[in-house]
């Protein structure tokens, strides 16, 4: 049982160097980096116009790229076997956060010449950290480095575009603007309304953020995410309302349709990421804990979103003496975060890791943001 190190930018970008020279023969002209994610509180939210308060980890991945004399992508990994090479606009799978963005980049207008590209990273993937924009947005920065500056906006446009068309995962941009956005241990306020982005102070005294990753499989393009997406357009609709963010608690009362618990959901999450930041702003961290523990359950009971190993380590971490713990990011599987006091970190993991054993399941992993 050990917390998965960030390791050091050199590291990783030397290393990423070598399988571009080793694997296509290509010499790195340029190097990009991007930030996993936790999102402290303010889940499903993003695609609603709503709140969400994601912090940047200091896990990241490294993509090191080299022009090519054609208009095609090759790209290779320290994570997946094989190289991707073709066409990218045909690229999908991994290949769709990699390759994809030089296609989505062209898309926006630019003139992007054909990539050779390696990439290399901490942030572990499949557990609903992010690694997959932390992985396009990398990309993005790197192609941004070799060319020349470009508009961050247009970036983040592209990255989004090669998640929806190349992958088919229709998410709401969080991750995509954390990774562009925020530097390493920063938290930002994103209101998905105004397109405003707040930084905000995380630096809660002595106190710990564990991030559980529970090795459960997680994929937001089977079907499941877009389903959710989807229920909370049409209760905006039945509500008459351009989207979730502009309904309020009252307007809840009364109504019985299926979409319900999904709607209220959103709509309780927004107060509880206005509440949350007032009570980080104020150092009210038992207050901060109490609202994780209430978004986790809202993601349970009404959005339908946590799954079996969540709610355990969820539980377990409060038992151990966590202020609040929730699942963090889509779900289905994943990661949690826990607010710990800093001597009950290692008890915590080791309950968390022991109910796991008791139950047969994969062996979770950790990491602190
Ligand atoms: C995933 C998506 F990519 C985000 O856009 C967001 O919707 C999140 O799930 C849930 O809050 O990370």
């Amino acid at each position: 049982m050990h917390l998965i190190d960030p390791g050091t930018a050199g590291e990783h970008v030397r290393r990423a160097a070598t399988l571009l020279q080793s694997a296509l023969g290509a010499s790195p002209m340029a190097a990009g980096r991007a930030s996993g994610r936790v999102n402290l509180i303010g889940e499903h939210t993003d695609y609603n116009q709503g709140l969400c308060l994601p912090l940047a980890l200091p896990h990241a991945t490294y993509a090191v790229v080299a022009p090519r004399g054609d208009d095609q992508v090759r790209a290779v990994s320290t994570l997946a076997p094989g190289t991707y090479a073709g066409d990218p606009a045909t690229a999908g799978g991994w290949a769709a956060y990699s390759a994809g963005v030089v296609w989505a980049l062209r898309e926006e207008g630019l003139d992007i010449p054909g990539i050779d590209m390696a990439i290399a990273s901490s942030v572990p993937v499949g557990a609903g950290l992010s690694s997959s924009a932390a992985l396009s947005c990398s990309v993005a920065m790197a192609i941004a480095a070799l060319v020349g500056p470009i508009d961050p906006e247009v970036m983040l446009r592209a990255t989004m575009r090669a998640e929806h068309e190349r992958a088919g995962a229709p998410t709401g941009g969080m991750d995509q603007t954390v990774a562009l956005f925020a530097t390493p241990g920063e938290a930002l306020l994103l209101d998905f309304a105004d397109g405003s982005r707040t930084p905000v102070t995380w630096a809660p005294p002595g106190l710990a953020l564990l991030v559980i990753d529970t090795c459960a499989p997680h994929d937001l393009a089977d079907g499941q995410y877009a389903a959710r997406r989807a229920g909370c357009e049409s209760a905006a609709a039945a509500l008459g309302a351009a989207s979730l963010r502009q309904v309020d608690e009252p307007a809840l009362a009364g109504a019985a349709e299926a979409w319900l618990p999904l709607a209220r959901h959103v709509v309780t999450e927004n107060r509880r990421v206005e509440e949350f930041a007032q009570a980080v702003a104020a150092g009210e961290w038992p207050e901060v804990g109490a609202l994780m523990t209430s978004s986790h359950e809202s993601l349970r009971d009404d959005f339908a979103v946590s799954c079996d190993q969540l709610d355990v380590a969820v539980q377990v971490a409060l038992d151990t003496g966590a202020l609040g713990a929730r699942m963090t990011g889509g779900g289905f599987g994943g990661s949690a975060i826990a607010l710990l006091p800093e001597d009950r970190v290692q008890p915590a993991m080791a309950a968390v890791a022991s109910a796991y054993a008791g139950r047969h399941w994969r062996e979770p992993r950790f990491l602190r943001a």
